[in-house]
């Protein structure tokens, strides 16, 4: 075992999703290392424990689980599991931690960022539930990288990872196990796939779009078992630099499934995934599913998916999210509750049974089966929705917005803005909160406005600063907060949001349709002027 003599790096603060920085930030001699010993020393029971190990794929993956490999054995781990090429999905890690009792899992990803050498690597630390470490861990971990002297390692060859089975480094057992075996089992037993199955059989076409990241061989092995034709996947082969492409599936990065969705004759149904196979978004043809109304049809369909025929205990979104999932709350008596941004909010609510689904604006969703978002599951919900109402997407969602009404909804980014611009924009929203309600803007009047602050139901912790809203009497609001995901400058994040009753009319361009609160934020803040934009760089 060596000891190794470091030094600590500043703003090794995990941001909403774990640690995320560029590759070159991340190749420092000891930048790792450092993170990965304050994940040991900050949590004991990975001492003696099982470890799950894997990631994406991306640049950096290979040689980062090496590096981890000889921490753990000098850390004396007692086995560490992992993805056979180092390939594991946030999802599929998430299943194994909590399959094998495992003290945690360290995924290597930075999710939806760019890849190769040029672009991003991330880590995240996922505790013995399978959820994301909750923030007194994540703030542990960061006291510690503040305060490091030293990390432990060991001399020795790499482990081969191309292959599925047992070695052993030092007294440490190591596993190479199937990426998607497990994942692909778990799947089976939540849906009805001879149903699923039957769609395809009857000549359903789907376009599945990997994005060249970690889900394409999860989605390869289960449309296999489905009998999709082979042809229905695109981008299948992870890459270390995504193609040269941004694995986040929204309109402008996944331009070509939405091109072929749009395009005459396209296919029925289209989906794609994120970088770390924990996102989806879906599409219809001719038609994209607003993520936010993704998780209110799932959640009033779900009764007819074998795993939550007996019925749902409550929901979960995150408070940019729209409400059209509280509508569906309502309607079926359960509660609904409202967390800040990222996932490991919803661990509570889940281990607790308060809820058994959830979901994100961000195209997130999932259930209580694992403890992370869950992008082909949601891909798997919408399939077997179709199947057990033998209906489109197109169909499902007018229907969906006949019973419930159409919350309009669009998110607008302002991405690599000035760090000190946007945090003034900020500051000065924050500031004019308390004189807002009751002001008009064009044909809206203000009924409160606030900074979301969130008590957690379960162990009470207060998380403060989660998002400036702006709530209208109309129904109507604006969101604005700063993104905790990107690695230059500040992401500018508005969610803008209108509600249109049943009886409205449910067929308006969205942008259109939000027009007035877009310019409600902007007369407001005064935003656009502050970060010197005149457009946002994504809006989905
Ligand atoms: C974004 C999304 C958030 C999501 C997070 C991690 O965070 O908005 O909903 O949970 O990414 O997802 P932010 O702070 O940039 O808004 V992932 O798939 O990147 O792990
Ligand atoms: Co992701």
């Amino acid at each position: 075992m060596k000891k190794i003599s470091t030094t600590p790096f500043q703003g090794q603060k995990p941001g909403t999703s774990g640690l995320r920085k560029t590759v070159s930030i991340f190749t420092q001699a000891h930048y790792l290392e450092n993170f990965v010993q304050a994940i040991f020393d900050s949590v004991p029971a990975l001492k003696d424990g099982v470890i799950i190990l894997g990631g994406d794929g991306r640049y950096y993956n290979d040689i980062a689980i090496q590096t981890i490999l000889r921490m753990a054995a000098a850390n004396g781990a007692a086995r560490v599991m992992v993805g056979k090429n180092g390939i594991l999905s946030t999802p599929a890690i998430s299943a194994l931690i909590r399959k094998h009792k495992a003290a945690g899992g360290i995924i290597l990803s930075a999710s939806h960022n760019p890849g190769g050498i040029n672009g991003d690597f991330g880590i995240k630390f996922n505790s013995a539930n399978g959820g994301p470490a909750a923030e007194i861990i994540t703030d542990k971990i960061y006291a510690r990288t503040q305060n490091i002297t030293q990390y432990f390692s060991l001399d020795t060859l790499p482990i081969d990872l191309t292959k599925c089975g047992f070695s052993n480094m030092s007294s440490m057992d190591i596993e190479i196990i199937d990426s998607t075996a497990h994942y692909s089992e778990m799947m089976e037993g939540l849906f009805d796939f001879d149903a699923i199955s039957g769609l395809f059989n009857a000549g359903l076409s789907l376009c599945f779009d990997a994005m060249h990241a970690v889900t394409g061989p999860y989605a390869l092995d289960i449309f296999a078992r489905l009998g999709a034709s082979k042809d229905s996947l695109i981008n299948a082969v992870p890459l270390p630099d995504f193609g040269g492409g941004h694995p986040d599936p929204n309109p402008v990065y996944a331009a070509e499934l939405f091109t072929r969705m749009f395009a005459p004759n396209g296919p029925d149904f289209g989906a794609a995934s994120d970088g770390d196979g924990d996102r989806n978004i879906v599409l219809g043809r001719d038609i994209y599913v607003s993520p936010s109304d993704s998780i209110a049809v799932l959640a009033a369909n779900a009764h007819l998916v074998p795993a939550y025929k007996d019925g749902l205990k409550g929901l979960a979104r995150s408070m940019p999210t729209s409400r059209a999932l509280d509508k569906v709350a309502e309607k079926l008596a359960i509660p609904c509750y409202e967390t800040p941004t990222g996932w490991k909010f919803f661990g509570n609510l889940l281990d607790a049974g308060r809820i058994t689904l959830c979901g994100e604006e961000s195209a997130g969703a999932s259930s209580n089966h694992i403890r992370e978002k869950d992008g082909l599951w949601a891909v798997l919900m919408w399939l077997n929705i179709m199947a057990a109402r033998e209906q489109s997407v197109s169909r499902i969602l007018q229907d969906h917005w006949q019973t419930y009404g159409r919350h309009y909804y669009s998110r607008h980014d302002y991405e690599a803005v000035e760090t000190q611009k946007a945090k003034t924009v900020m500051q000065k929203l924050e500031s004019l909160l308390p004189a807002l309600p009751e002001q008009i803007f064009g044909t809206e009047t203000v009924l409160s406005a606030d900074n979301f602050a969130y008590t957690d139901p379960i162990d009470k912790s207060v998380s403060k600063n989660q998002g400036l809203r702006v709530i209208f009497k109309s129904g109507s609001r604006f969101v604005m907060r700063l993104s905790g995901t990107g690695t230059v400058g500040a992401t500018l994040r508005l969610y803008l949001e209108r509600y249109e009753p049943a009886s409205g009319d449910l067929s308006q361009d969205v942008q259109a349709a939000l027009s007035g609160i877009i310019s409600a934020a902007d007369e407001i803040t005064g935003f656009k002027t502050i970060i010197e934009r005149s457009a946002p760089s994504t809006i989905s």
